[in-house]
C-alpha cells in the first residue's frame, strides 16, 4: 500500500484531504495511545483513517467497539491510564454513550480524552439531526468546533492538550459538510508521548461514583467549569474581531462562520460588521461576547440546529442590563443544514436590506445530470431474500404480521415493492418494541434486525423476550458485515479494523446463552428460499420468543471475498415470460426492469448472477446466461 499523505512524518507538507482524514490527522499528530469507536456516517472514514495511519505507525492502539458506549469506555479507561484516548461516533452514538459521558465529565480526563460528535444537520444519513452541543452544555463538557478542513486538524490535536491541562473530557463536535468536505491541510509535527507510565491510576475516589464521591466530584466539576468558563475568553481558536463604527455585531461558529465570511464578501460587508467567530462554543466565553454587545447596536447569532448560542446570548445580555437587539432563529432556520444562500438571505433580513442574490439562478452545471432514483437494496442483496420469504409466508399463513425493525440497510425494505417494515426509531430498538407490541397485538410479530445491530444493542432486547416470555420472532439479517456504513467488520466477522484476526463471536452461541434453545432457533441461507420459508412458517407456529438467523453474505462483499465467485447474469425467456410481474412487483430486484411498458429485461451490468429470481419465476422464464 502506498502511503496516503495524511499518514507522513513531514510537517508542513501540503495537501487536499477530507474533513476526516484531517480529524484522523489531528488525533494522530496528538501522539494518540488509544482509539476506539463504533461506525455511523458522517464519522465513520475518521477510524478509517485512523487505521490506515496504523498500518505505518503501529505505535497506538484501534479498534471497532460493539457500541459506542463500550467505544467511550475503552477511551475513558485509556485516559485514566494517563494515556491519550479517543472515541469516535456520530451524534445519535453519544445516546449510547451518555450514560457514561454524563458521569466521567465529572471525573474529567487524567490522559487526554477527546469525545468526536459528528452531528447530521439535515438527516443526510441520520434518524434525526439532534444537536449535541447541548450535551456538552448538559455535562458541562466543554465542546470544541472547527471552520475549515485545515482547523480541524489543529483544534482537535490541540483538543488532547487542553483536556491534560485542564483535567478535562472534550467534545470536538463536527458536521457531515465539515466531516465530508475536501480541503487544503498543511501537516503539522507528530507529538511524542514521551516519559510516561501508562498504568491505571489508582485515583479510586475519583473513578468510582459511589454517591459519597459523585458529590465530591461534582464539586470538583463545577469548579472546574468555572476555570474553563474564564478560559474560553482566551481560547486560541475563538477570534473577535471589531470594526470601527460597526453597529451590527456577529456570532458563529463552526461551518457555518465560513458561510457567513462567504457572505460578507458577497455583499460586501466584511468592514462593515463586527464578528465573534467561536472556537469553543461551551462554555461561551462571557467577557468576548458582552465586548461584542458594547461595540453593537443589534447582534446576530448564524448557527445551525437549536438556537443554543442565541439562548445564552440573550440569558447574557439579561443579565448584565445589556439592552441591544439580539436575534438569530428569527431569521435562519431551526432544521436542516445552512448554506451560503441561506446565510446570505438571513443576514439580509436581520439587517433589512434587499438580497441582491435572491433571483439569481442557482447554479446547476456542477451537478450531475442523474435521474432521480429511490433508495433501493442492492441487486443481489440477501435481504430480499428474506423479505420475499417473509412474504411468502404471510400468504401462505393467512398471516398480517407486524415488522418491528431497526437501522441498516434493510430498513429499505420500508420502501415499494417490500413495504415489511412497520418501525425504526434507533439501533437496537427492534426486539424492545417487539417485545411491547407482542403483549397487545393480536397477531404474529417480528423483529427485524442486522447482524452488527445485534451485537450492538439487540442482545438485552432478546433477553427481555426470553425472561418476560413475549412472543417475538426476531430474524436476525446476518451480512456478515455492517453494510449500511460501508462495510465495517464486528465481533460476528471476527476480523478487528486493523484486518488483523479477532476471535468471532458467534450469532448462535449468543442467542442460545440468552436462553434460545434449539427447538427456537433456525440458521438458514437467507438465499435458499425453501429453507428460509419452512423456518419462518416453523418459528410462527412455535409458541414464543424465536430467533432465525438469516445469513448470506452482503453481495457487495461476496465477490471481494470469493474472488474466484464468477457473476453470471441471468436473462430473461421471452418466450416463456408472460409478464406477471413477480419478479419486479414483488421481488424487486433492482436489475430486472420492464422495457416500453411491456418487456421485462434483465440489466446485465447491475445482474449480480444470485439466482434468486430464478427462484421465484413462476413460469421458468429466467435462466442463467450459461
Ligand atoms: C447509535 C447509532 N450508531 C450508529 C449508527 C449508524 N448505523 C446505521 S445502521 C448501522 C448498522 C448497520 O449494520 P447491520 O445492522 O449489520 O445492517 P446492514 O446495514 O449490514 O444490513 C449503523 C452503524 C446509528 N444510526 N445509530
Amino acid at each position: 500500500m502506498s502511503r496516503p499523505f495524511y499518514a507522513m512524518d513531514e510537517p508542513d507538507k501540503k495537501g487536499v484531504v477530507l474533513g476526516n482524514e484531517s480529524l484522523a490527522r489531528g488525533i494522530f499528530e496528538a501522539g494518540i495511545q488509544v482509539a476506539s469507536g463504533y461506525p455511523g456516517t458522517p464519522s465513520s472514514e475518521i477510524m478509517e483513517t485512523l487505521a490506515t495511519i496504523h498500518k505505518f505507525f503501529p505505535n497506538f492502539d484501534i479498534e471497532w467497539s460493539t457500541n459506542e458506549a463500550v467505544g467511550f469506555q475503552v477511551a475513558l479507561g485509556a485516559s485514566m491510564c494517563n494515556a491519550r484516548g479517543f472515541a469516535c461516533m456520530k451524534h445519535v452514538g453519544l445516546n449510547v454513550a451518555s450514560d457514561a459521558f454524563m458521569t466521567a465529565s465529572y471525573a474529567g480526563a487524567h490522559g487526554g480524552f477527546v469525545v468526536l460528535s459528528a452531528d447530521d444537520p439535515n438527516c443526510y444519513s441520520s434518524q434525526n439531526e439532534q444537536d449535541n452541543r447541548i450535551y456538552g452544555m448538559h455535562a458541562l463538557c466543554p465542546v470544541f468546533e472547527a471552520i475549515n478542513i485545515q482547523e480541524a486538524k489543529d483544534v482537535i490535536k490541540y483538543a488532547f492538550d487542553f483536556s491534560e491541562q485542564f483535567e478535562s473530557l472534550v467534545m470536538m463536535r463536527t458536521t457531515t459538510r465539515l466531516n465530508h468536505a475536501r480541503g487544503d491541510l498543511t501537516l503539522g509535527d507528530i507529538k511524542k508521548i514521551e516519559g510516561r507510565i501508562f498504568n491505571f491510576d489508582k485515583d479510586r475516589s475519583r473513578w468510582t461514583f459511589l454517591p459519597s464521591n459523585a458529590r465530591v466530584q461534582r464539586v470538583k466539576q463545577l469548579e472546574r467549569y468555572e476555570v474553563l468558563k474564564e478560559f474560553s475568553n482566551k481560547f486560541p481558536f475563538t477570534e473577535l474581531n471589531i470594526q470601527d463604527g460597526a453597529k451590527v455585531g456577529l456570532i458563529s461558529s463552526g461551518v457555518p462562520y465560513s458561510y457567513v465570511n462567504d457572505a460578507l464578501l458577497k455583499l460586501n460587508m466584511a468592514d462593515d460588521i463586527s464578528t465573534l467567530k467561536l472556537g469553543m462554543v461551551f462554555p461561551q466565553p462571557e467577557e468576548l461576547m458582552l465586548k461584542l454587545f458594547e461595540n453593537s447596536e443589534r447582534v446576530v447569532i448564524v448557527e445551525e440546529l437549536d438556537p443554543f448560542l442565541e439562548d445564552f446570548a440573550k440569558k447574557l445580555a439579561y443579565e448584565n442590563d445589556v439592552r441591544i437587539e439580539i436575534a438569530g432563529k428569527k431569521y435562519f432556520p431551526r432544521n436542516g443544514e445552512l448554506n451560503l444562500n441561506k446565510v446570505i438571505a438571513g443576514l439580509t433580513g436581520f439587517l433589512g436590506i434587499d438580497n441582491p442574490f435572491v433571483d439569481l439562478p442557482v447554479k446547476t452545471e456542477h451537478l450531475h445530470k442523474a435521474s432521480p432514483r429511490p433508495p433501493v437494496l442492492c441487486a443481489g442483496c440477501s435481504h430480499r431474500s428474506t423479505f420475499y420469504a417473509l412474504r411468502l409466508m404471510e400468504e401462505k399463513l393467512g398471516v398480517k404480521a407486524v415488522y418491528s425493525s431497526d437501522i441498516g440497510c434493510y430498513t429499505l425494505g420500508f420502501y415499494k415493492p417490500i413495504e415489511a417494515i412497520d418501525t425504526c426509531i434507533c439501533m437496537g430498538a427492534s426486539i424492545g418494541m417487539a417485545n411491547g407490541i407482542a403483549k397487545l397485538h393480536d397477531g404474529t410479530v417480528f423483529a427485524l434486525i442486522g447482524d452488527s445491530t445485534f451485537f450492538h444493542t439487540g442482545v438485552p432486547g432478546l433477553i427481555n423476550a426470553v425472561y418476560n416470555q413475549n412472543n417475538v420472532k426476531v430474524i436476525i439479517l446476518d451480512n456478515g458485515t455492517t453494510a449500511m456504513t460501508g462495510a465495517q467488520p464486528h465481533p460476528g466477522t471476527g476480523v478487528k479494523i486493523t484486518g488483523e484476526p479477532g476471535v468471532k463471536v458467534p450469532l448462535e452461541s449468543i442467542c442460545k446463552g440468552a436462553g434460545i434453545d434449539d427447538e427456537h432457533m433456525w440458521v438458514v441461507d437467507s438465499n435458499e428460499l425453501e429453507q428460509t420459508t419452512t423456518a419462518i412458517e416453523e418459528a410462527i407456529n412455535t409458541e414464543g420468543p424465536c430467533v432465525i438467523i438469516s445469513r448470506h453474505l452482503c453481495t457487495l462483499l461476496e465477490r471481494k471475498v470469493k474472488r474466484d465467485l464468477k457473476r453470471i447474469p441471468v436473462e430473461i425467456d421471452q418466450d416463456k415470460c408472460n409478464n406477471c410481474m413477480i419478479c419486479i412487483k414483488n421481488f424487486g430486484c433492482p436489475a430486472i426492469t420492464l422495457i416500453d411498458n411491456r418487456e421485462v429485461r434483465v440489466v446485465k451490468e447491475q445482474c449480480t448472477g444470485c439466482g434468486m429470481c430464478i427462484e421465484i419465476c413462476p413460469f421458468d422464464a429466467i435462466h442463467s446466461t450459461e
